[in-house]
């Protein structure tokens, strides 16, 4: 369940899912009036804190999924021959990139034919490789809809030579259910396809189709997960897509089911967008402020089938990507690509097939699921180290020469109290070093990929979660924090997106007003903590009477950090300050510590004074 205390009473209601059931396929959603139902002022868009909530924790603990690549793109392989017998080369871009034409692709898409599908074969492959949900392409830019959608004929059963009584999504998902595997979909808002989509006048009737498919898409197969694509600014065909049909877009979704998670592609891929970031062929090489995030790549060079591409990944390389995904608190979403026939090429289920049996060897699984960033250390030059609880995984890829070490540096005080090498009974001697410790290992490595030392650490103490009940916020409906405040009430924590067009309460508009919170913050362990505020527009923030972020400028969306030394048990005094001027509006108070992953400051950690 989410929890509802961000959420204003109003969203907090039943009634959108309501409105939501009572919507037939000949009442197709309005776009205009899912704008109106629930938006406005005393609108906050902010459900819950994604790095805690419930809602998101299976996202949180499963770190690794599968993402697949399928549409009418997969028939051609990859490869277009020209009118003149030359042959372009692409694959799920290939009608833009061969510039193929619209009477072509749909002519060739007449015979896509993927009646090998089996989807408990593709099930099977992502439970045989360790990965826990699948995100599968429902529409791709081509606007081609894997699914017997009744809003337009362009889809797999009514334009296609596939079996018209089948429904592969229906399938995967009976497949994913009956595994124990969670299902999401890719909806690129990007669409070559629909006559409507490029021209901001007739972008509303698109728009319309649009969400009409998203709520078949949520009604009739229960995705836990949305991945959205195909939101920035382009041509060939124009994007007419802005933040304010994002964030139209989310509101409708999360009235269609609370539960869902989403990308941060729903709106303009910022870090106030969506649950999460999308970082796309790439791995940062950090944890990510201020959003969950998950990594998408491909295991050759192409998303969708392409005959061409043989350029696989090994799987030791794969392997790290997962290690170097989890330890810094992300997931990894490993693409494959079926064929024309709807097969998932032989090289991709060998090599899932690998890193599913090194998750599963000695335990090393241990390293990926559940884990987060180590936090305690330092990222080392030699490998990973994840976290969970009070164990360590420090994955070693660069293993030391006989007698050598591996140092870890402190990030702050902790004890490391046993260390064992997963699938090995050779020991680890632990030493105190300089600045962290020395591990030094008696023997070899145990595989090619990474060789796993589970540390056993006890990070000092952590106070019993405390009794607070958030602070004291006054706002003013004015943008200079002037005169009485129009409305004083105790904020259980500062976790807002009020966006274009919310605020904090009905009578205050939304822009130019501005917030001030006082109170004090009571941290459960003694370290130095990284406090961040995301901001749009001005903030500042005193801790203890010093100012300790000012960022007092009207900007977007936009993280400012401060290292602070709190003590635990101790109250040290906080005022924020926080003004929006105009366009959106989001404010949110974070912090995490060497000890304590990143999280919204939770309302037992503060008092109103
Ligand atoms: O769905 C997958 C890609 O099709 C999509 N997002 C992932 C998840 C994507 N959109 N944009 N990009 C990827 C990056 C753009 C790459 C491009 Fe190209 C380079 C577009 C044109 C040149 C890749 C190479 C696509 C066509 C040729």
């Amino acid at each position: 369940m989410h929890t509802p205390h961000a959420r204003t009473i109003r969203r907090a209601t039943a009634f959108p899912l309501v409105v939501a059931a009572a919507l037939t396929a000949a009442a197709l959603p309005s776009a205009s009036a899912a704008s109106t139902e629930a938006t406005g002022p005393g609108t906050d868009y902010a459900v819950d804190d994604p790095f805690t909530s419930d809602r998101t924790s299976w996202f949180r603990q499963d770190r690794f999924g599968m993402f697949i690549h399928f549409g009418a793109y997969s028939n051609l392989e990859g490869e277009y021959t020209r009118p003149d017998g030359t042959v372009c080369r692409n694959a799920e871009w290939i009608q833009r990139e061969c510039n193929i034409p619209k009477e072509e692709y749909e002519k060739q898409a007449a015979t896509f034919n993927p009646a090998d599908f089996d989807a408990e074969a593709v099930v099977n492959a992502a439970k045989d490789a360790g990965m826990r949900y699948i995100v599968v392409t429902s529409k791709h830019h081509d606007g081609y809809a894997m699914w017997p959608t009744k809003v337009n004929s362009w889809n797999l059963r009514d334009h296609s030579a596939f079996d018209k009584n089948r429904d592969i999504l229906a399938e995967l998902k009976q497949a994913a259910d009956e595994a124990g595997i969670k299902l999401g979909f890719y909806y690129s808002i990007w669409d070559w396809h629909d006559p409507d989509f490029p021209d901001r006048a007739t972008f509303p009737a698109y728009e319309e189709r649009m969400y009409a498919q998203l709520k078949e898409l949520v009604d009739n197969y229960d995705p836990e997960l949305l991945w959205f694509d195909g939101e920035w600014d382009t041509d060939r065909p124009h994007n007419p897509w802005t933040a304010r049909d994002g964030e139209r877009l989310e509101e409708y979704l999360r009235d269609l089911n609370p539960e869902l998670i989403v990308n941060n592609r729903v709106g303009k891929r910022r870090v106030t967008d969506g649950d999460y970031g999308t970082p796309e062929q790439e791995i940062p090489d950090e944890p990510v402020d201020g959003q969950l995030w998950e990594s998408c790549m491909t295991l050759n060079n192409s998303w969708g089938y392409a005959r061409h591409d043989q350029n696989w990944k090994s799987s030791a390389s794969l392997v790290r990507n997962l290690l170097s995904t989890s330890s810094r608190s992300g997931n990894y979403l490993l693409n494959v690509g079926p064929d024309a026939r709807g097969r998932v090429p032989a090289p991709s289920v060998e090599r899932l097939g690998e890193m599913g049996d090194w998750l599963r060897t000695a335990g090393q699984g241990e390293a990926v699921y559940g884990v987060a960033y180590g936090g305690l250390v330092e990222q080392p030059e030699w490998g990973t180290v994840s976290r969970k609880g009070d164990k360590l995984y420090a994955a070693v890829t660069q293993w030391p020469e006989e007698g050598g070490s591996l140092h870890v540096t402190a990030r702050t005080g902790f004890d490391v109290t046993g260390a064992r090498v997963l699938g090995s009974d050779q020991e680890v001697a632990v030493t105190e070093a300089g600045d962290g410790y020395d591990l030094t290992p008696t023997g070899a490595a145990t595989n090619e990929a990474a060789t796993v030392i589970e540390l056993t650490v006890d990070p000092g103490p952590t106070a019993a979660p405390g009794e607070g009940s958030g602070l004291k916020q006054e706002v003013f409906d004015n943008p200079t924090l002037s005169g009485a405040p129009k409305l004083t009430r105790t904020d259980p924590t500062v976790n807002h997106s009020w966006k274009y067009t919310g605020s904090p309460a009905a009578d205050i508009p939304a822009d130019s007003f501005s917030v001030r919170w006082t109170g004090s913050i009571e941290p459960r362990r003694t370290e130095t903590y990284t406090l961040s505020t995301l901001s749009d527009d001005n903030v500042r923030v005193w801790i203890d009477g010093e100012p300790v972020i000012d960022n007092w400028s009207p900007h977007e969306s936009h993280i400012d950090e401060a290292q602070v030394n709190l003590t635990a048990g101790t109250r040290h005094s906080i005022k924020i300050e926080y003004v929006e001027q105009t366009g959106e509006a989001h404010m949110k108070l974070l912090w995490s510590s060497p000890g304590q992953e990143q999280q919204i400051v939770p309302r037992q950690q503060l008092h109103p004074n």
